[in-house]
């Protein structure tokens, strides 16, 4: 019988991409969409044809639990979350009830389902899960490269919700024997990238001025340096932590920083044009607290997985360009249709 998983956050980036890496992998795969209207899940129906889909929303507990009763999950993958940094300072609560308190939420609903009881001989149940934990978490560097034991300094209300998720993943597989793993990954980007961040708003900033449609791209920091990867190759990892044969945390990302501005630079060069000309820098984009910069070490990943990722930084945004020219020039609108 076919693998059944079932994962939070079918509609974001992470989710699209992770669905079709199971279904080519076999399994039957379900995700959980919430809202009434939710134009996003209309969209995932028409595109990720064989995802069944499944009510529910991280905000409420016994809809978690409604939905793997209804399942029975094999693997549990909780991507689901207010994943916009800037948003969790405008809306910290709802950030810690959804990024973190959510993270408890589905625990709960695993343990509950499988009949798990805190005991001193804990039986583990068998649904396995993958919590999405990030590079955010490290925040204010203290070392880098940043590995699985770097310690955590979060510089926003999201980045402590991911720590909290993070640490209370860890504490049920200690507590309670389940298979219960953190992927650290830092920033992975692609065509479905979200329009609210960096990369896309570059790769969209530049398509708009080729074509005519727009004359500048306000940003904000260009000195922050982040680890940039391409979101097919980080579901990978994601797929290979939960059927590794024992369940630990990984660090996932490329070992490469680049600057905000290196960024722009090879975007706005795919399409021959010099970003000088129409960058321009607005401070109401910086942040209150900023992490400068993050570099991942995934030796642990690439020695004990195998994994490793297949895109670099220049192909990755060479891609997410083209996609938005494509994009732009069918008409179609990017703050409404998905670029896939
Ligand atoms: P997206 O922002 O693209 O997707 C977020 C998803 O969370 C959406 O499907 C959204 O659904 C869902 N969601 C929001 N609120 C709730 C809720 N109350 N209940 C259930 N689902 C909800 O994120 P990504 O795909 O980029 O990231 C996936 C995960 O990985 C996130 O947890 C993110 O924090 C984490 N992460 C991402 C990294 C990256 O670089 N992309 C790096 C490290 C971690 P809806 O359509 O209903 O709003
Ligand atoms: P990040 O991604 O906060 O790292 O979180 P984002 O792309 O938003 O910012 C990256 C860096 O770019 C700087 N920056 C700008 N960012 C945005 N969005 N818009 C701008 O105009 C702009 N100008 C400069 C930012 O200051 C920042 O330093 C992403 C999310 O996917 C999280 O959910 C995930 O956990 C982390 O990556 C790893």
């Amino acid at each position: 019988m076919a693998r059944r998983a079932l994962l939070t956050g079918i509609t974001g980036q992470d989710g699209s991409y992770l669905a079709e890496h199971l279904l080519r992998e076999g399994y039957e795969v379900w995700g959980l969409v919430r809202g009434q209207a939710n134009p996003r899940v209309a969209r995932v129906r028409k595109l990720l044809k064989d995802v069944r889909l499944i009510r529910g929303d991280l905000l409420d507990q016994g809809s978690l639990i409604a939905a793997v009763e209804k399942v029975q999950p094999d693997e549990v993958y909780n991507l689901g979350a207010i994943s916009y940094v800037p948003m969790s300072w405008e809306q910290a609560e709802l950030t810690a009830e959804v990024t973190g308190m959510g993270v408890l939420r589905m625990l709960e609903a695993i343990r509950v389902c499988s009949g798990i009881t805190a005991s001193r001989t804990p039986t583990g149940g068998q649904i396995r899960f993958y919590q999405a934990s990030s590079s955010e978490m490290f925040g204010q560097v203290r070392e880098t490269p940043q590995t699985e034991l770097t310690p955590f300094h979060p510089r926003s209300p999201y980045g402590v919700a991911k720590a909290f998720g993070h640490f209370l993943t860890q504490n049920y597989r200690e507590s309670y024997g389940m298979f219960a793993v953190s992927g650290i990954l830092f920033n992975h980007e692609s065509p479905r990238r979200g329009v609210e961040f960096v990369t896309r708003k570059v790769s969209l900033g530049v398509a708009r001025i080729k074509l005519g449609m727009a004359k500048e791209l306000r940003l904000g920091n260009l000195d922050a340096r982040r680890d940039w990867g391409f979101a097919g190759d980080f579901v990978r990892a994601m797929h290979l932590m939960v059927t590794a044969p024992k369940p630990e945390d990984y660090v996932i990302g490329t070992g490469r920083m680049h600057s905000v501005r290196d960024l722009v630079e090879v975007a706005f060069a795919t399409v021959g044009l010099n970003w000088r000309d129409y960058v321009v820098t607005d401070p109401s984009l910086y942040r209150p607290a900023e992490v400068d910069l993050l570099c991942a070490d995934p030796k642990k990943a690439k020695t004990q997985l195998g994994w490793e990722p297949k895109v670099s930084f220049e192909e990755l945004v060479q891609m997410m360009v083209e996609s938005d020219l494509r994009l732009l020039s069918s008409g179609r609108d990017p703050e409404h249709d998905l670029a896939w």
